[in-house]
């Protein structure tokens, strides 16, 4: 047994005006309460420093660099950094950086329970538009503050696990769990800031968009065989709702733990990561059952062509 007490760390609402300290406090309060619990990692959701920035269409260069951190852990965060370190509990969480060269990324870290950045992702799949789409219920303008991951989906050795990490929008990629899959992930860690509505479908209900974060999340744990801790900031935000439903799903998709609030809320978890190495032997060896030769498409296109040559 190589048993994890993971803490899913759910925040609730952070508006515009509210400061990086007060939000940090809040991380700290929910690691404190999961530190009682006994838990040794904490996951904490997508940018979750600050308001959910990208829904603000920003013009001015010097306003859009408030939402991003130049270096971690910095002035803000180093008290939870300490606290941490204090209690020896390893935290995951996401946060807009701009590294020295002037890039800017949707990022994830991950750090051992010495407080060492151990590991990185940067978002891959953005979703959204970089300019101002007046058709939008409300904006969701990724494609414009972030340029696509650059590090690809690395695993780290942690804790004793292989870990990796997903952020919002991947977890509705299949390729993007699969990458990690064939590296032997045995936990994904992912964050999400989810609107309850659709800008562009007024009729999906948030029932539905709900459903569809746990199917992904479900689907990429049971088809991969590992444990996936997928982590919501949720809320109103400044008059934008985001919907809530943190769940830690076990390696054979089921659902072990489920948010029941919109607010922070810490979930507890016990994960034995040999729960992994069942589904990793028998349905889903890659090795054994896995045809390479039938998948060139999953590389070599993005969009829809058709048998007869037309493209979707
Ligand atoms: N932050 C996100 O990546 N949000 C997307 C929304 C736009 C659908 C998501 O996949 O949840």
């Amino acid at each position: 047994m190589r048993e994890i007490v993971i803490g899913a760390a759910q925040m609730g609402a952070i508006q515009k005006a509210d400061s990086r300290d007060a939000v940090v406090a809040r991380m700290i309060a929910l690691l404190d309460e999961a530190i009682a619990a006994g838990c040794t990692l904490v996951v904490f959701p997508e940018l979750c420093l600050t308001t959910f920035f990208p829904r603000w269409y920003m013009e001015d260069e010097a306003e859009v660099a408030t939402w991003f951190e130049t270096e971690m852990p910095n002035a803000a965060t180093q008290p939870m950094f300490d606290r941490a370190r204090e209690a020896n509990v390893a935290i995951s969480f996401g946060y807009a950086e701009k590294t020295p060269e002037g890039q800017h990324f949707n990022t994830q870290i991950l750090t051992d329970q010495a407080m060492n950045i151990v590991g990185k992702y940067r978002k891959v799949h953005l979703p959204g538009h970089s300019e101002f789409d007046p058709d939008r219920a409300f904006q969701h303008l990724e494609k414009r503050y972030f340029e696509p991951g650059d590090l690809g989906f690395p695993v780290f050795r942690n804790m004793d696990a292989w870990m990796g990490m997903l952020i919002c929008n991947d977890r509705r990629w299949p390729e993007a769990y699969r990458e990690l899959g064939l590296q032997g992930v045995e936990l994904i860690m992912l964050g999400y800031n989810t609107p309850t509505t659709n800008s562009q479908n007024p009729d999906e209900p948030p029932s539905m968009r709900e459903f569809h974060s746990d199917l992904c999340c479900q689907a990429g744990a049971y088809q991969n065989s590992a444990w996936v801790v997928a982590v919501a900031k949720a809320g109103d935000e400044d008059g934008h709702p985001l919907f809530a439903g943190s769940i830690i799903v076990a390696p054979n998709g089921m659902i072990v733990q489920k948010a029941k609030t919109d607010g922070d809320e810490l979930l507890v978890h016990a994960c034995d990561m040999d729960a992994t190495k069942f589904g990793k032997a028998t349905i889903f060896d890659f090795k054994r059952h896995r045809r390479t030769e039938h998948y060139g498409r999953i590389t070599g296109q993005t969009g829809v062509i058709y048998p007869d040559g037309t493209k979707g």
